[in-house]
């Protein structure tokens, strides 16, 4: 069952499950006191508790493959949506172990988002609507940074398909930088995929509307409605998008779903598919189709296939308008300089995904049961030799044959495609439900000769799958070895926890070829419903294990200027305003009596001067709403007026030491 390779690769501490997996497996047919594997004694009574448990080979091979003994990490780490929880979930591959939810666009209290801390409350103030403070997102397609196409663990980017925003989250301290509000449009959904090097982080529309939030009577949908895509250029060196570099182009009011950036060969061009070509308002109470139907009449939709280098040569010949003080190339320009082709899709498509290489590009057809392979050079070859169809808008349509690579009946509602290192394609199948492995003709013909673009095996998942994501499998060289299935559904894979029931990852180790699948895990996911997730080599990732230097502001990456050191505590008065200046350090705050009176503003600076791996203190102040995370070397500042006079206390929230109960203080405000 184990390659000599993987047997290689297990760590002792495994011994004791291998051990197990070597019995009820019969590779060993010792006495019942003891067997071997290898020079290893294996202790029989294993075998009774895998007997007990009523598990099989296959289970305890799966134990022996994921298990992960105290103090040993993950060689992967999978940045997964949350979906409306509006956060991301940071979850080790192959252990499948929640390590970290890194707060976005939601508040959160361990990691002190948006408690007071001003730099969290700046960040989430950034993604207000008008005044409206919008406390929630809904995240659906992480990206991480990438260098000529690979993952390089700098930075991550995520959307909010509710309300159109953009994040980026510095993965040096894994915390939200920046929060971004598109100006042109109210909801998104083909964000945030990254061009190869990462300049552009591309937000592409869903629902058709006005831009810049105007109102029309959907009456005038053809005419006043439009669909978008944003594309936010990215500065590395600062680690924010730079709006007034970005622009975003006017399309025309279909759906557009999902993006992808080219790479390799197609390398400044941007794939989006769409649906709702019929441009169907919806209606039904008014006696029109309703919107599923309505939306779903054309055999054929369109895939978007956008030259974003020349859109930026347009950009900067400045043929844009501005709407909301955001550049956006006008629909008629976008058609005039030929930045915009449509090749028909099979009806009401999801996901379309560039291989590798960046040679094709495969869609998938949700009610049509094949995915749908398109050649980039098929596609420049159309484009050349001129187009002779046009939509109702101008835009010119590639005839599918054309354009075609080729068409592989996968199976039922297939969405989401991913890659990996042996010539395999993987497409989620939102039906059967279950994953299919297919093989990838053209460009690996050399690996699968015999079989070329062909369905190769599946693999039943539990339940209804909608993205999955393989190790870097959508990188110019994908990993392989794992598969996760991002199940919607779980039904009764888990203890009933009432109606509301958590989602489903399923681990598939993807490494040996041919219809040789493996289910390895179940992860519970009882945190909103995640969509797409990456999965980076955790060796990539370099975190910080303490801020660089005492008095780090995460805000700024540099020393806050508030900045309080050991000895420089006070508290200074001037008129009304107030402003401490203080330290914390195991066991405590200093100074521990802060006399003050109803209605003073005050503004607290609070520095954590450790440099120990781990010793983070919170703050927690009783009545003002004010929580906060203060890990090693930070310096926090918030502000509150003192609207309530009373005793309250203020204490650390995290168990640091032995007296970290004492770890408090007074705040007395006088009436
Ligand atoms: S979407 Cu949710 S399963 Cu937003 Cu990428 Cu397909
Ligand atoms: Cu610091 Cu408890």
């Amino acid at each position: 069952m184990f390659s000599s390779t993987y047997v290689k690769a297990i760590p002792l501490g495994l011994i004791f499950v291998l051990c197990l997996t070597a019995i009820v497996l019969g590779c060993s047919d010792q006495d019942s006191n003891s067997a071997q594997l290898g020079s290893v004694d294996i202790p029989a009574d294993i075998k009774e508790i895998a007997d007990l448990r009523g598990l099989t080979p296959e289970d305890i091979e799966a134990a022996v493959k994921t298990y992960h003994p105290s103090g040993m990490h993950d060689e992967y780490i999978m940045m997964s949506s949350g979906g409306h929880s509006g956060q991301i979930h940071v979850i080790g591959i192959p252990s499948m172990r929640l390590l970290k939810t890194i707060a976005v666009f939601t508040p959160e209290p361990w990691q002190g988002w948006g408690f007071g801390a001003e730099d969290t409350m700046e960040v989430l103030n950034q993604g207000n609507f008008g005044d409206t403070e919008l406390r929630w997102g809904d995240t659906h397609h992480p990206a991480i940074t990438e260098t000529n196409g690979e993952y390089d663990g700098q930075f991550l980017f995520t959307n909010d398909k509710a309300n159109a925003r953009v994040a980026v989250i510095d993965l040096r301290d894994f915390e939200t930088k920046q929060i971004i509000k598109n100006p042109i449009a109210n909801n998104d959904h083909g964000s945030t995929m990254v061009t190869p090097n990462s300049e552009w982080v591309i937000e592409g529309g869903q629902y058709g509307a006005p831009l810049g939030s105007e109102y029309s009577s959907l009456e005038n949908y053809a005419d006043a409605y439009k669909g978008m895509i944003t594309f936010w250029k990215f500065d590395r060196t600062a680690g924010r998008l730079n709006p007034d570099a970005s622009f975003a182009m006017e399309l025309p009011p279909y759906w557009q779903d999902i993006c992808d950036a080219g790479k390799l060969a197609s390398d400044g061009w941007v794939f989006c598919n769409s649906f709702n070509t019929e441009m169907s308002t919806g209606g039904v109470e008014n006696g029109n189709p309703p919107f599923e139907a309505g939306a779903s009449q054309r055999d054929m939709d369109y895939l978007h296939i956008i030259n974003l280098n020349k859109a930026v040569e347009v950009v900067a010949a400045g043929h844009t308008n501005t709407v909301n003080g955001f550049r956006v190339i006008p629909l008629e320009t976008v058609v005039e300089k030929d930045l915009l082709y449509f090749a028909p899709e099979p009806k009401s498509p999801h996901g379309v995904d560039v291989f590798p290489g960046g040679d094709y590009m495969v869609v998938s057809g949700k009610l049509d049961p094949h995915v749908t392979v398109y050649s980039f050079e098929k596609i420049l070859t159309a484009i050349a030799a001129g187009p002779t169809q046009k939509d109702a808008y101008g835009v010119p349509i590639l005839d599918l044959d054309d354009v075609m690579a080729a068409q592989i009946e996968v199976g039922l509602g297939p969405l989401h495609t991913q890659f990996d290192n042996q010539g395999y394609a993987y497409t989620s199948l939102f039906l059967e439900p279950a994953v299919a492995r297919w093989s990838m003709g053209g460009p690996y013909e050399d690996k699968h000769p015999e079989s070329g673009w062909s369905l190769v095996s599946k693999i039943p998942v539990q339940y209804n799958v909608g993205h999955i994501s393989a190790a870097e499998g959508d990188t110019v060289s994908p990993d392989g070895k794992y598969l996760v299935s991002l199940n919607k559904w779980a039904i009764d894979r888990f203890t009933p926890v009432g109606p509301l029931v958590p989602q489903n990852f399923q681990l598939i180790d993807i490494a040996e070829p041919g219809d040789d699948m493996q289910l390895l895990y179940d992860m519970p996911v009882g945190f909103g419903e995640p969509h797409y997730a990456q999965i980076i080599k955790a060796d990539k990732l370099n975190p910080w294990k303490v801020y660089p230097e005492v008095g780090w502001n995460p805000g700024t990456q540099s020393v806050d200027p508030h900045a309080t050191i050991v000895g420089e505590e006070r508290i200074v008065r001037d008129g009304n305003n107030v402003e401490i200046f203080m330290t914390a350090i195991r066991s405590h705050f200093t100074p521990e009596q802060i006399e003050i009176k109803k209605g003073d503003h005050v503004t607290w600076h609070i520095t954590n001067v450790e440099r120990a791996y781990d010793a983070t203190h919170g703050f927690a102040l009783s009545g003002y709403n004010i929580n906060i995370s203060i890990e090693p070397g930070e310096s926090t500042t918030f502000e509150f007026d003192a609207v309530h006079d009373g005793v309250f206390s203020y204490y650390c929230t995290e168990f640091c030491s032995a007296l970290h109960l004492e770890m408090t203080g007074y705040l007395l405000v006088q009436p």
